[in-house]
């Protein structure tokens, strides 16, 4: 059954820390392997049944359980051993090492999973969806890789594809009888199917925007003059003493980021360089950082210094305001240094203002409930597409729909537009990995840590 004919091993767990670490193993040879590492108290690997837990000992290094999977039914579909040692790094190299005398070859990064999808155990877009579940660090982006990793998108693809074949036999049925000047094909049912795959296929495109937001946490850009209090309310907010605070106006020039979780949601703050007129070539260049920063935040966190002069203020408010893009982005006034301002009065209306002291922490329990009432409305919706790879991909199958469309619209003929939807097809199959190139294989699993 097994693609492949060599037997991989590699560390599955974070060497140096834990009280036990686990090798793995995978491979045609797995058995033999182990049984020639690994002296067990009564039987051997190779005569166990599969899912069996087995006690031994590796001679004059650790005593280890070992857990034995026959193929298919492994994480890779190939036979398979978990070799559960005590977290030494020593003991985890000397047993790779005696893997490696017994046949083994030190497996590549993201090898097993890799291996996972060539044997048919999982599509490509739940292999990619493994290394996003152990990395989520929050309820959001947790939901969203196990919902990925366990088919729920991929059956979205498939679906929608299945839509499309269906619009291709069609329109081929019609071709196969071009010559008898017949139009088979009912325009209006393939109107109906065309514009139904291509609004679902946008739909996936644009939910992208907030699946990044769940998986790299939502951009929340902290903005404001000079000296009022963004790094003291990033460090707030991180519980950390992440950014440099000072009373010299101008003391952030680069833009630090940090995420944190909040509400179970992953928030990613970018303090910025304060906004003013500067001669200084460095502080111009990190204000200018600060207007991209702006560009790209979700939410944006304007930070006024509340002991200002109500001329300041007007003049800091709309630095900020006219930054932004309305429509898009959400906006929350800080009225910052509340412990030292007897009141704050600020002449813009219609701007939701919080009153708040980053310093003694004031109003900053109110400001996280906003922060996480705004990306709670982000992760009520269903399926979100949090891969760059797949957004380009359903990017391009909708161009390619609604050239199609437009085509329909024009009377083309349907084989041009058998063409643009083949090409449709193409980029749905290849986020599953129906249609995929080594290439394309290797760049995704390089990424993957060894042992996954
Ligand atoms: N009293 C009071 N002082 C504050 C508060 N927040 C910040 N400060 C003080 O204001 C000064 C400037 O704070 P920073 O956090 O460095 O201000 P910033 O906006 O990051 O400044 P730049 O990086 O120069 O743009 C420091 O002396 C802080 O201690 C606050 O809520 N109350
Ligand atoms: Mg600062």
């Amino acid at each position: 059954m097994g693609t492949f004919f060599d037997t991989i091993c590699a560390p599955a767990t974070s060497v140096g820390t834990g009280a036990v670490s686990l090798v793995r193993i995978s491979g045609p040879q797995t058995h033999a392997a182990v049984d020639r590492v690994v002296r067990f108290r009564s039987g051997t690997a190779a005569d166990a049944p599969g899912y069996s837990l087995k006690f031994g000992e590796i001679a004059d290094l650790d005593e280890v359980l070992v857990s034995l999977f026959r193929a298919p039914r492994s994480y890779t579909g190939e036979d398979a051993a978990e070799i559960c040692c005590h977290a030494s790094p020593f003991i985890v190299s000397s047993l790779l090492e005696r893997l490696e005398e017994a046949g083994c070859r030190l497996a590549e990064p993201g090898e097993f999973t890799r291996r996972a999808f060539v044997n048919g155990r999982m599509d490509l877009a739940q292999a990619e969806a493994v290394a996003d579940v152990i990395a989520a660090s929050s309820a959001e982006q947790h939901r969203v890789a196990m919902n990925q990793l366990r088919g729920g998108y991929s059956a979205e693809l498939r679906n929608l594809r299945r839509q499309l074949l269906e619009l291709t036999a069609l329109m081929e049925l019609e071709l196969d009888f071009s010559e008898e000047d017949v139009e088979f094909a009912d325009r209006a049912r393939l109107r109906t199917l065309l514009d139904t795959a291509c609004s679902h296929c946008r739909q996936l495109a644009d939910s992208f925007r907030l699946g990044n937001a769940v998986k790299n946490g939502v951009p929340v850009a902290i903005v404001g003059a000079p000296n009022s209090g963004k790094s003291t309310l990033l460090n707030a907010l991180l519980r950390d003493d992440r950014a440099i605070v000072s009373d010299i106006p101008g003391t952030t020039r680069d833009t630090v980021e940090e995420t944190c979780v909040i509400g179970g949601v992953l928030f990613r703050f970018i303090d910025t360089a304060g906004i003013r007129a500067s001669d200084d070539e460095i502080e111009r260049l990190g204000i200018e950082r600060t207007f991209r920063k702006i560009s790209e935040a979700e939410i944006v966190l304007g930070v006024i210094d509340a002991t200002d002069s109500p001329a300041a203020i007007a003049e800091a408010v709309d630095g900020i305001v006219g930054k932004l893009e309305p429509k898009s982005q959400k906006m929350i006034l800080l009225a910052n240094k509340m412990d030292q301002a007897a009141a704050f009065h600020c002449r813009r209306s219609g701007l939701p203002v919080m009153e708040i002291s980053a310093k003694t922490g004031q109003g900053l329990d109110g400001l996280r409930s906003a922060l996480s009432a705004h990306a709670g409305l982000v992760s009520a919706s269903g399926t979100l597409v949090t891969n760059a790879r797949h957004a380009a991909a359903l990017r391009s199958a909708t161009n390619a729909l609604r050239a199609v469309s437009d085509g329909l619209d024009r009377g083309l003929p349907n084989d041009l537009l058998a063409e643009d939807l083949r090409s449709a097809l193409t980029a749905l199959g290849s986020i599953t990995g129906e249609i995929t190139t080594d290439e394309v294989l290797g760049e995704i699993f390089s990424k993957f840590c060894i042992g996954k």
